[in-house]
This record gives C-alpha cells, sequence and structure tokens, in this order.
C-alpha cells in the first residue's frame, strides 16, 4: 500500500492581524501572542512560524540574557500547548539600520547589523527548539539599479549565508524568494537564484527554500512548477501557501481564492513527491481581508486549512488511468476537460465524462 501522508499545519502570529495597509489604520484590536497561541490547536494548526521579534520583543534593545530568557518563556508556552516552532526568521526591514538593505547594504556598519542580527536569530531559533531559519530578503534589492553593484551584492548574500552556516553547524537556511515589493527589484526573486546560490555555500545540503504562491506568481512563474523545481533538488524546506491575483502588490489571499486550479496542482505537485511525510509542514502566509470583523480574524486560516484538505482528496481521486490514456493519446483538451470536471466534481457519470475512455482507447 502507498504510503498516506498526513499533513501537518503551521502560520505564522502575523498572520493574525489587525488590517492596517498603506492606505489606513488598524481596523480591529491586537490580539498577544499568548492569545494567539491558544487558537493554533483548536483551528488545526501544530507549527509555529516566528519572526525573530515575535519570540523576543524589541531584541534589538536587550541584553543577551533578557533575550535568552524570553525565548525560554516562549518554547514553554509552545510546548504547555502542543505546539512546535517551526522557523524563525530575523526581521532584516524595520529597524533604521536596514533602510538600504541588509546584506547588500552600501555601508559596512550596516551589512554588521544584518550579520549579528541574524546570529541573534539563530540563537533564539535554538532556544524555541528549532534549526530552521528563514530569510526573506526584504530590502536586499534596489529602486534604481544604479544604488547598487548587483554581482557585489550577491557575493555579500554568500559571505552572510557562509557566515550563519559555520556559526552553527545544525542550523538550516530556507531562503523565501521575492521578486519584488517593497523593492522595486530584489535580489534572489525565484527559487532557481536561492537553489543555485544554495550549492555555492559552504553547506550546500543545508540551505534550501521556502516557496510562497503569491511570490511565484509576482515573478511571473508557476508556483506549481516551482515547488517541483524545488522538490527536484531535494531543497524544498517549507511552503507559504496563498494566493494572489495577477500582477499587483502581495496580497497574501486565501490558498485558492483566486486561482483554484493552480492551488490544485501545488498540493498535487507536494502530494506526489511525499512532501510532509518528514514532518515539513503546509505553511501559510495569508491575510486575512480588511472588511473582516473582530471575531472573523482567523477565517482565512481555517478557509485555507479546508481548501488545501479538500484539494488532496481532489489529488487522492483522480482517476490517473484515464489521465494516462489520455496522455498516451496526446489528447490534452480531453485531459483539460476531465480535470475541470473533476475539480467541478462532475466528473462522475456524466455523459461527456464517459466518452472520454473511448475517445482515448480509439486514439481521438
Ligand atoms: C512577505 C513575506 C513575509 C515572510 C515572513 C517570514 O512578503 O511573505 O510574510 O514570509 O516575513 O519570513
Ligand atoms: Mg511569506
Amino acid at each position: 500500500m502507498t504510503e498516506v501522508t498526513s499533513y501537518r499545519f503551521s502560520f505564522g502570529p502575523w498572520n493574525i492581524s489587525e488590517g492596517a495597509d498603506p492606505f489606513g489604520p488598524e481596523v480591529r484590536t491586537p490580539y498577544s501572542l499568548i492569545e494567539k497561541l491558544d487558537w493554533y490547536r483548536p483551528l488545526g494548526f501544530e507549527g509555529v512560524q516566528f519572526h525573530d521579534d515575535d519570540v523576543v520583543e524589541g531584541l534589538d534593545d536587550l541584553q543577551t540574557g533578557q533575550v535568552t530568557r524570553r525565548a525560554q518563556e516562549v518554547r514553554q508556552a509552545l510546548a504547555d500547548r502542543g505546539l512546535v516552532a517551526e522557523f524563525v526568521a530575523p526581521r532584516l526591514w524595520f529597524h533604521p539600520q536596514t533602510i538600504d538593505g541588509g546584506f547588500t547594504a552600501n555601508a559596512a556598519a550596516d551589512r554588521q547589523y544584518a550579520l549579528d542580527r541574524c546570529l541573534r536569530t539563530i540563537d533564539i531559533a535554538r532556544e524555541v527548539d528549532t534549526r530552521n531559519v528563514v530569510l526573506w530578503l526584504a530590502r536586499e534589492g534596489t529602486y534604481i539599479r544604479e544604488s547598487k553593484n548587483a554581482r557585489l551584492a550577491y557575493q555579500r548574500i554568500l559571505e552572510t549565508l557562509n557566515r550563519m552556516l559555520e556559526y552553527d553547524p545544525e542550523v538550516r537556511i530556507w531562503i523565501e524568494p521575492k521578486p519584488n515589493e517593497p523593492m522595486d527589484h530584489a535580489y534572489v526573486p525565484t527559487i532557481g537564484h536561492a537553489i543555485a546560490l544554495a550549492y555555492q555555500t559552504v553547506a550546500p545540503d543545508r540551505v534550501g527554500g521556502l516557496i510562497e504562491t503569491a511570490h511565484a506568481i509576482l515573478a511571473g512563474l508557476d508556483p506549481a512548477d516551482e515547488m517541483a523545481f524545488a522538490l527536484a533538488h531535494d531543497k524544498l524546506g517549507s511552503v507559504h501557501l496563498n494566493d494572489q491575483n495577477g500582477l499587483k502588490f502581495d496580497q497574501d489571499k486565501s490558498f485558492g481564492s483566486a486561482n483554484l486550479r493552480m492551488a490544485y496542482n501545488q498540493v498535487r505537485v507536494l502530494e506526489e513527491a511525499g512532501y510532509g511525510r518528514h514532518g515539513e509542514f503546509i505553511g501559510l502566509d495569508v491575510k486575512v481581508m480588511r472588511t473582516q470583523k473582530q471575531p472573523g480574524s482567523t477565517a482565512h486560516l481555517t478557509n485555507s486549512r479546508e481548501t488545501f484538505l479538500h484539494l488532496v482528496e481532489k489529488v487522492r481521486s483522480v482517476d490517473r488511468e484515464l489521465e494516462q490514456k489520455l496522455i498516451d493519446a496526446r489528447d490534452y483538451e480531453a485531459l483539460d476537460a476531465y480535470t475541470l470536471r473533476h475539480l467541478l466534481g462532475v466528473s462522475d457519470g456524466s455523459a461527456a465524462d464517459s466518452q472520454l475512455p473511448a475517445m482515448a482507447a480509439a486514439g481521438k
């Protein structure tokens, strides 16, 4: 019998947000980290994704001992609720010393700040019991091409990765590529760039990627193919499933809400590769609509999780024999129609559908 993956889900506390956007203030009142942690299990989630300052607020102003103590409190809060930390990510885009980026900043002092902050993130990750650090390279890029030397920037990113890998021989780094926003163009815009960098490091086995649906779409790419590329290199550390309606600001819509078929194909790629069988999480990075009232603050999380699980059922129940016949007959029109009917839930017994095998067999 083939092994059936039992999926585990994760999200970050920033996914329960207050609705502020560049054009207006918060519209819901904030919940504390502990209130949010209380929701994880009841909502069906087991993994917590963190920024370093989600764990230790104001960490730049604290001594090492204070940082450690606070991280240990969070570790206990997780244990008390049957939760695990999936990863910790340095928030390298808030502090004044990251205005021009971190690893690729033109000022040496700013680059030093970014490295020091990443090493602190590693310490925090270890305190909350995870080896995984995610790098979303928010401001590593440019508003205008002339402001940075891109070749040098890539060397600097590589140097920083190496310093992190050497600092802790067990740490794993997952780069989360994104092509734009907040920058005009970001360095490391796709998983291909991330994996090329991984192979250049001193420890390629410990560097991989985290692929976010919306980021792949913003790069004009298909998220399922991006995931497949990382999986083919055994370098898909995690995912940020969500959705994105075309090329605009990063929307972080609920999974499947803009393009259900694209969502189906992401689930299909993950399921077929056995992703999740070694503890990998189905991570979400979704934003609730600004119009949502306070009690609905977590609806996007449960909706995304349920959509994922429904799509797993769709992947598992697809008629593989029929698909193969249609592929052998090179009848991709019929394959397309079958896929749509399957997703629509009208694939059983409909007259049109029952003609498909016959057509395939006849080589039509
Ligand atoms: C923004 C990113 C961001 C990261 C998070 C973890 O576009 O998706 O939400 O996923 O900071 O590194
Ligand atoms: Mg993300």
